[in-house]
């Protein structure tokens, strides 16, 4: 399992309902715990590790500042069913590392939801997790928070990205140069 970025076009699409409940899905979670925590993730969508299937886990630091796995959240298939208030927090994503911008969600919303087992759920989120819900649902339909930018602000992201990727590609080059030798 690896973690697609940006602009991989899977991060576009849109993922299908879980229908199996199964040992092949316990595995997938599990799988995609140990590469969110490798990677210093709280929140990851199935299709960033290229399974277009609508799971996603949360797993916020405690006051600690440590993540447990116990802590974590399992969230398959989930519907929003209320939504309160409005907010803005400076949003990241494993799929665009290094770049954060102030997103608009709301303050809180409640899910429906399935957990491992198939079990159904119901959720009441505030702060941060209502947050990281909206995040990774937005995964689900294919939607990165940075869709979300006003027009300025994405030019100035994707100017950006540009520049990282040519040092990245000045930097490889300068390797194999320096191996020829
Ligand atoms: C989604 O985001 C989220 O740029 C999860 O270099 C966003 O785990 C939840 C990360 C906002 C709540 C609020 C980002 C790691 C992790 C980076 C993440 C990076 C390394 C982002
Ligand atoms: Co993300």
């Amino acid at each position: 399992m690896t973690i697609i970025k940006y602009p991989d076009s899977r991060l576009k699409q849109k993922s299908s309902p879980v229908e199996v409940f199964d040992e092949n899905l316990a595995q997938m979670l599990d799988e995609m715990y140990q590469i969110m925590t490798q990677t210093n993730g709280i929140g990851l969508a199935a299709i960033q590790v290229g399974i277009p299937l609508r799971a996603l886990i949360i797993n916020l630091h405690r006051e600690d500042g440590e993540q447990y796995k116990e802590d974590t959240l399992e969230i398959i298939n989930p519907v929003i069913l209320k939504t309160k208030g409005l907010t803005t927090y400076r949003e990241g994503c494993l799929s665009v590392p290094g770049f954060y911008e102030d997103i608009e969600r709301f303050e809180e919303v409640s899910i429906a939801y399935q957990d491992r087992h198939g079990q159904e759920k119901i959720l009441q989120a505030t702060e941060l997790l209502a947050i990281a819900i909206q995040h990774e649902m937005d995964h689900l339909e294919g939607i990165l928070f940075i869709d979300k930018l006003p027009l300025l602000r994405r030019k100035k992201f994707e100017k950006e990205l540009k520049k990282i990727q040519k040092e990245q590609r000045d930097k490889k080059s300068n390797e194999i140069r320096k191996t020829r030798i």
